[in-house]
């Protein structure tokens, strides 16, 4: 099943979020890909791929030098000040404040971060850079004439701007490896995000390109995380224009509801000409997730992996969110199982 395992994933672990006002375990946790790794050991996954190396330079194509020197110094500081529990952001320069450049912890937290649910812990930046590695390296794999890899990997990345953390995600691994396979020489490279919150980060960094096609199905910003991005109206701006789609649905959605939505994610992949694809896959589409509204079941998984093989593309597929953590090695089994049938 080419699954690439990003063995430092437990070392991001944050100790709470706040959840309707109440301090409660983080909804993102390690305990989700434990149970990942043990459910694909059931279904009979021998093996799992190591990552090699790719260094800084991939990560730096997307995300400026000043915040990728704010998430691996961070901690130190924080901890240099005599802490050891999470960074919490807790002051945001929203207008009629003076957005400006700060030193101090706080307010340079505020500076980088959009949300306040992705505590920052002393293994965050260890963690999220052997994501990408992990990603990257699937995608090699998939450039070495494999049709799909999986990168399972956290944290998560797809709600990473260029320079903003939030939503759990610190580096966005779907916009670096896009950015990797167009230097591998892919000419149009889709991400198509299927977790169920809306893949702000790639929306928000390729919005003015061509060369990168982000669409995006999820819970209507509307009603749901992030709220301030991912509205149908948002097409694309500049070169960039008719190669950002959104497909918003509504809270209660049915798998039924989904799969007509992906008919018009598929015509616009067919209808640009894509040649690589990524697929930054969550789960938390699934009935039981705490967070979430949709009403997808297990079996529908398998459906989704065969649509998305039908498109015919190379897929990286990297993991995003999914928060039942029971039923979550079933439900991404299931995505990419049902891929592997429809690709043979
Ligand atoms: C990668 C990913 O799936 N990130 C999702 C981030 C969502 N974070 C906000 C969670 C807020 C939880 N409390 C709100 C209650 C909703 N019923
Ligand atoms: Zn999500």
């Amino acid at each position: 099943m080419n699954i690439f395992l990003n063995n430092k994933y437990a070392k991001h672990n944050a100790q709470g979020e706040i959840h309707h006002g109440e301090i409660v375990p983080a909804f993102e946790n390690p305990s989700r890909l434990n149970n990942i790794i043990a459910c694909f050991k059931e279904n009979g996954v021998e093996e799992f791929l190591q990552p090699t190396d790719h260094g800084i330079e991939p990560i730096r194509k997307i995300h400026p030098d000043h915040y990728v020197t704010f998430l691996q110094t961070i901690w130190d500081e924080w901890a240099a000040g005599g802490n050891t529990k999470d960074i919490v952001p807790y002051v945001w320069p929203v207008p009629g404040l003076k957005r400006m450049h700060h030193d101090d912890l706080p307010a340079k937290v505020g500076n980088y971060a959009f949300s306040s649910d992705s505590s920052i812990t002393a293994g965050t930046w260890e963690a999220a850079y052997e994501g990408v590695q992990t990603v990257l390296s699937a995608l090699d794999f998939v450039d070495n004439g494999n049709r799909m890899a999986f990168a399972l990997t956290r944290p998560p990345g797809h709600h990473a701007h260029a320079a903003a953390y939030g939503g759990y995600c610190f580096l966005n691994n779907g916009a670096i490896a896009a950015q990797y396979a167009l230097d591998k020489g892919y000419k149009k490279v889709c991400i198509l995000d299927v977790d169920y919150h809306h893949g702000n980060g790639a929306q928000d960094i390729f919005y003015e390109r061509s060369d990168v096609l982000t669409v995006s199905l999820h819970g209507h910003p509307a009603t749901n995380f992030p709220f301030y991005l991912g509205y149908d109206h948002e097409k694309g701006e500049g070169d960039g224009k008719g190669f950002n789609l959104n497909l918003g649905l509504a809270d209660g959605s049915t798998f039924a509801d989904w799969e007509n939505a992906f008919v018009t994610a598929a015509e616009k992949v067919k209808q640009v000409g894509a040649d690589f694809m990524i697929v930054p896959l969550g789960v938390d589409t699934y009935e039981g997730d705490p967070i979430s509204k949709f009403k997808l079941k297990s079996e529908d998984f398998l459906q989704m992996g065969r649509l998305l093989a039908e498109l015919g593309l190379p897929t990286v597929f990297q993991m995003e969110g999914g928060y039942d953590v029971g039923p979550i090695g079933q439900n991404v089994y299931n995505v990419l199982q049902g891929f592997e049938d429809a690709a043979k």
